[in-house]
């Protein structure tokens, strides 16, 4: 199967040109002004953008929480993921308390094998590290699970120590991979929810005012510390606070390599979402929290110069009716995750270049190349150049749509952004050389997906 992209204006990190794509099989074999080759399919991509696939390295498909899962699972998650432009994921596999990393690997990869439409990749969330444990981080490494995810958070399920969080970079340092780190100072935290329960308030507004930036700020702090004295890199997941954001550009301006992302839900929500009558705020209760809506200008910021490089979603969805209403008399029983898998490409393109505070580069660079990049896939994702996976994305700068649950393909029953106008949408998405998404009508398989056995991460 072969298909040519005739008149493609190519966005990537670092360019901004005319010319056509030729795609064999899986791969770019040319890039060139007016191919003459044969195609078996020819697309004309006159006046759209054409760019690398998009790469979402923070999603939780399937995930157990308590006695439910997330909504989405490897299929319904993976395909609205495409219908939003991107065509890699990076997910969490979890180490409950017990298991064995392997056995944890073992799960998710079933969960993904024959339903996920779009290629993805694991990180490992280890709570445990035994010796033992502690060599199976090699083996998965071997495997390509090149990352390892530690929280602060949750003492109770999912916290460690400073001390294991010390050994698993210490081992990191060894093999080549990436310390990504939950960073919120979870026994402040407990105190804080403990004191609100006692005194009666138990809305939703309580789980962002039991969260407050500063513990945030003081995780950072700490594991950034943590990360000198290891001598490793260390990565920040779903930065929410310009707080948390001083330490990593203090830090970064030092000449530490600490990398981060923030979401799209940090962006474009603030508290006073959690504040919705009728219990609505549940909808936004997720973790860390909403915050005041100053905040959201200072992440900006860090986009633009480049404090935090990439922009995940942490789609992590659970229904308003049936799961979000298990917490109705208490904030602490609301499962803790919202939607956004399907809408990062597009609000990050109407935040940042519609409105004019990044560049048509710098969106690629944050939504594609740098999660490639930093998470050991480059070139292969995240870019456009002979060689590299067929990962593209027709995108239709004019497209208006309104972000509403209604025609969303996230199986989860509302929206984080319902009602939002954004301009620019995916028109045509092509993963590994397949058309799987033309004007909005899936064309691929389910199952299509493959596992990326990822390398160790680079620096962007
Ligand atoms: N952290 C995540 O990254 N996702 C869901 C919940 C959490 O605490
Ligand atoms: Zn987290
Ligand atoms: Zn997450």
């Amino acid at each position: 199967m072969s298909v040519l992209l005739q008149n493609c204006r190519i966005i990537t990190a670092e360019k901004d040109y005319l010319a056509d794509i030729y795609i064999s099989k899986d791969k770019i074999t040319d890039i060139g002004v007016n191919l003459l080759i044969q195609a078996d399919q020819i697309i004309d991509a006159s006046g759209k953008y054409v760019i690398p696939g998009g790469v979402d390295v923070h999603t939780h498909l399937d995930m157990p929480l308590g006695d439910t899962f997330s909504s989405d699972d490897f299929e319904t998650g993976t395909r609205a993921a495409a219908f939003g432009g991107t065509t890699t994921i990076i997910d969490f596999a979890t180490q409950s308390r017990g298991m064995r990393i392997r056995d944890a690997f073992d799960l998710w990869m079933r969960k993904a094998e024959g339903k996920a439409c779009i290629d993805y990749g694991f990180h490992m969330i280890i709570t445990d590290l035994s010796e033992a444990q502690l060599r199976v981080m090699d083996e998965m490494v071997q495997e390509g699970v090149t990352s390892f995810k530690l929280f602060m958070a949750y003492p109770n399920s999912l916290m460690v120590d400073d001390s294991t969080i010390l050994k698993a970079m210490n081992k990191a340092k060894k093999n080549g991979s990436l310390i990504c780190v939950h960073a919120e100072d979870g026994n402040e935290i407990e105190n804080l929810i403990k004191q609100s329960i006692t005194d009666g308030k138990k809305e939703p507004i309580y789980h962002a005012l039991t969260r407050p930036p500063s513990t945030e700020a003081a995780a950072v702090k700490r594991v950034i510390r943590l990360s000198k004295e290891a001598n490793v890199p260390v990565y920040i997941v779903h930065v929410s606070s310009f707080d948390a954001l001083k330490q990593i550009s203090d830090a970064r301006l030092e000449g530490y390599p600490v990398f981060a992302e923030t979401c799209p839900q940090y962006l474009f929500l603030s508290i006073e979402d959690l504040r919705r009558q009728n219990f609505e705020g549940a909808k936004y209760v997720f973790t860390p929290p909403v915050r005041e809506k100053w905040h959201q200008e200072k992440l900006w910021e860090g986009l633009i110069n480049n404090s935090l490089q990439i922009v995940s979603t942490d789609h992590c969805p659970f229904n308003f009716k049936g799961q979000k209403d298990l917490g109705r008399n208490d904030f602490t029983k609301i499962p803790n995750g919202g939607p956004g898998i399907e809408n990062r490409m597009q609000l990050i393109f109407e935040g940042g270049v519609n409105q004019k505070r990044i560049s048509l580069n710098r969106w690629v660079e944050i939504t594609s190349t740098a999660p490639a990049k930093i998470f050991g896939m480059y070139p292969k994702k995240g870019t456009i150049a002979v060689g590299s996976d067929a990962d593209l994305v027709v995108w239709d700068p004019n497209a208006e749509h309104i972000i509403n649950a209604r025609t969303h393909h996230m199986r989860v029953d509302y929206s984080l952004y319902e009602g939002f106008k954004v301009n620019g949408m995916a028109e045509v998405v092509i993963s590994r050389g397949e058309v799987i998404i033309d004007k909005g009508r899936w064309l691929g398989n389910i199952g299509r997906g493959e596992y990326i056995k990822r390398k160790s991460s680079i620096e962007p």
